[in-house]
This record gives structure tokens, sequence and C-alpha cells, in this order.
């Protein structure tokens, strides 16, 4: 495919604390920086995504007693992973990863910034109503196709494609510029089931060669 000017290139949570040695690493998350740097050429349109939580946010194990990271709770809003505390807003670790090329972004989304509220997704909070405002910025530049890259595949990239679709977009994941964290404890492995999900959702893949 050559973008045009109706794609986006959506660039999701490449901040220090998931990759390896981060707080919350997800495995080879820093071989993602590489092919994001190489298609980013190619957009005329890049926003990126920073998870940027309060400390002691609701997501993390430490704010609920006798809970370990990656224990599944039940909050108001619904299922809550529980994860290490990261990306904690202003720290080294809630920073873009280094060698990230983030000049050419226009946009960047800050979320999970709720106390007592995740949001995996760039355009909607766990709670399904609270809106980030990213879907009328792009709409407004007259985006109509979401192309993800990113961390991680089976939280952040997945839900931000899933309401990439839900908001009227078409939406294309690139599978080799994204990372998992494939949780274990969630029924069968996260990555697995969140390919499924997407597939399902009709979410293309493509590969970094396909925009070259
Ligand atoms: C993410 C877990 C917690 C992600 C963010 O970027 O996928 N995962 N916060
Ligand atoms: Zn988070």
């Amino acid at each position: 495919m050559i973008p045009g000017p109706a794609d986006l290139l959506l660039v999701v949570d490449v901040q220090v604390d998931f990759l390896p040695g981060g707080a919350l690493p997800v495995p080879d998350g820093d071989a993602v920086v590489r092919p994001i740097n190489a298609i980013q050429g190619a957009f005329r349109h890049v926003a990126l995504t920073q998870d940027w939580h309060p400390p002691g946010h609701v997501s993390f194990a430490t704010r609920h007693s006798g809970r370990a990271p990656y224990e599944t709770i039940t909050l108001t809003a619904g299922e809550q992973t529980l994860w290490p505390d990261h990306c904690v807003q202003g720290t080294p670790g809630a920073g873009f990863a280094p060698g990230l090329d983030t000049s050419r972004a226009a946009l960047v989304v800050r979320k999970g910034l709720t106390p007592d509220l995740d949001s995996y997704s760039a355009f909607l909070e766990a709670d399904r109503t609270t809106r980030t405002g990213l879907a009328g910025a792009l709409a407004e530049r007259g985006i109509r196709r979401v192309v993800l890259c990113g961390l991680a595949t089976d939280f952040c990239v997945m839900w931000s494609a899933l309401d990439a679709r839900e908001a009227g977009f078409e939406a294309l994941v690139v599978e080799d510029a994204v990372a998992g964290i494939d949780v274990p404890s969630l029924a069968g492995g996260s990555l697995l089931a969140a390919w499924a999900r997407m597939e399902a959702a009709g979410i293309g893949r493509i590969t970094v060669a396909d925009l070259a």
C-alpha cells in the first residue's frame, strides 16, 4: 500500500518503561523502534500515544493490597489487569524510547491520566464512554484509515485498533512493527487472542515491506 492523505500512522506507547529493562518490559519491545522509524516517512500524518499515569494509578498492583502484577481484578469499569508501576507522569520511564523519531508527529495523545480509570485505547478510556478526543482530531484532518504500530500488541495496540474501527476508521496493524506482552494467565495467552479479536473486527495486517 502507498499511504495517502487520508492515512495516519499511530505509534502506540513506544516508551522507556515498555522496553527491556523498563518497569513493564514488553519482550523485544526495543525491536519496534527501527521499523517504526523506517515507515514514518511514508506517512503525511503521524500521531504518537503516551501512557501517562499519575502516581498510585488504579492499574498499579501496588494500589491494591495483597495483589500482584499480572493478576486481574474487577473494578467498576470492568476487568483490570494489574501492572507494575509504569509510565508515571514526568518520569524517565514515561519518556519515548531513545532513538524513536518523534519529529514528524503532529499529535501526541496522552492517556491513562484519570487516577481511577485505565485507558489502553487511544480513543476511549476503560469505562468505554470517556473519549480522548483523538477521533475528532483525526476526522478534522480528513483521516479515514489508521495504521497502527508500537506496544503492546495485546493491550494498547489492540484496543486502539478496535476503537479506531468502532469510531468509523479503517484500521491496519503493521505486524513486524509491534510487540506483545502475552500475559499467560489471561485465557490461553493474550497475544493470540488479540490477533483473533482484531481479525474478527475487520482489522487488517500488513508488514513493513508493504509500505516500502
Ligand atoms: C500498556 C499495559 C499497561 C500498553 C499500557 O501500552 O500496551 N499495557 N499500560
Ligand atoms: Zn499503563
